[in-house]
């Protein structure tokens, strides 16, 4: 593979955007110049929602404030150095839902989007606009343009109801049992301009370490997606998002258990596949304390590689992206 390889992220929110900030890290140990056409994030648009009149899109604001270094890390989700004095306001007016905080500096972005979305332009047109505020050394580019928010079916106790994920996730904490997550519109939705080519010119596409279900499923769930995976010539190289039988970060149990997937890092390189068995998976990569599981992903057709997986700061995320790059290169 060449030094500085050209590389593609599927990528979900906060742990997507953890990881990313490990490839740029990685990349440039490479090769200094670290270019936008070099590495490219897919980001998942599952997430996003109308709320007060504008577009809201965590995931790729979240991928987007790591890249600038402007999230806020304690909070995990948001700005920095954020105030609250719009969200109070809306909260008088009844225009919100109580649960759900818009940050000032935050909602700077939701209006620069809806306004762009209004006069036109595309949502991979409005994510390059938004990103070209700071130099990420990366390109953003949405799973696809269309409007394919996430709703979840729960069991409420006494009978069946469909809420946004959002509100599934912020105000139930995941607690309502989910049944069924759906993506209205996804049948007739497509990849967008630019990410058939990236994956297309890539040597390798990695799987970042985000929701296998709310935001990795999404991303795949895009017609197009798939296909554009298998015929693609680049190593696919998946990073577990689970570390010792648990969750990283997150409810994404909850979301596995509802699919029938164990919480196991072996279930969810099975639930990906194996590239060879019409997957998306050449190689996984599993936590030391998953070492065990090693011979169940290889039966599994994927080839597996053990590393330490806490993305505890971006010299060890770093690491971590530096081995799928390998793993690629082998
Ligand atoms: N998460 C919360 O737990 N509470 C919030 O009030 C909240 C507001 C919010 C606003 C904009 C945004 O982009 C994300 C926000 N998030 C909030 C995070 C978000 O709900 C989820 O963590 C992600 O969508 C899951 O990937």
């Amino acid at each position: 593979m060449r030094a500085a390889p050209r590389v593609v992220v599927l990528a979900g929110g906060v742990g997507g955007g953890r990881f990313v900030l490990g490839m740029r890290e990685a990349l440039r140990r490479r090769d200094a110049a670290v270019n936008t056409e070099q590495l490219t994030v897919v980001v998942n648009t599952g997430d996003d929602l109308w709320l007060s009149g504008v577009r809201l899109q965590p995931d790729v604001d979240s991928v987007m404030y790591a890249l600038a270094g402007v999230n806020d890390v304690n909070r995990g989700w948001g700005r920095q150095g954020e105030s609250e004095r719009v969200a109070s306001e809306l909260r008088e007016w009844g225009a919100t839902w109580p649960w759900f905080t818009l940050g000032d500096l935050d909602l700077g972005a939701h209006l620069a989007r809806t306004g762009w979305l209004r006069d036109g332009l595309t949502v991979t047109e409005v994510v390059a606009r938004l990103a070209s505020r700071w130099a990420l050394g990366a390109s953003l580019l949405p799973m696809t343009d269309a409007e394919v928010d996430t709703v979840v079916e729960v069991d409420t106790g006494t009978g069946r109801r469909e809420m946004h994920f959002q509100e599934w996730w912020t105000r139930y904490r995941a607690t309502l049992r989910p049944l069924a997550f759906r993506n209205p519109g996804m049948e007739s939705a497509g990849l967008p301009s630019g990410v058939a080519e990236a994956i297309a010119a890539a040597d390798v596409v990695v799987v970042a370490p985000s929701n296998p279900v709310v935001s990795i499923g999404p991303i795949l769930a895009v017609p197009g997606m798939r296909e554009a995976i298998a015929s693609s010539h680049a190593a696919v190289v998946g990073v577990s998002p689970i570390i010792g039988g648990k969750v990283v970060r997150g409810m994404g149990d909850v979301c596995l258990d509802a699919i029938g997937v164990a919480t196991s890092a072996a279930a969810v390189a099975e639930h990906y596949r194996s590239r060879r068995h019409g997957g998306v998976l050449d190689c996984w990569i599993l936590a030391e304390e998953d070492a065990h599981l090693a011979s169940a992903v290889e039966s599994a057709g994927i080839a597996a590689v053990v590393h330490p997986l806490w993305m505890t700061d971006v010299t060890a995320t770093a690491a971590i992206a530096e081995v799928a790059l390998r793993s690629a290169g082998r």
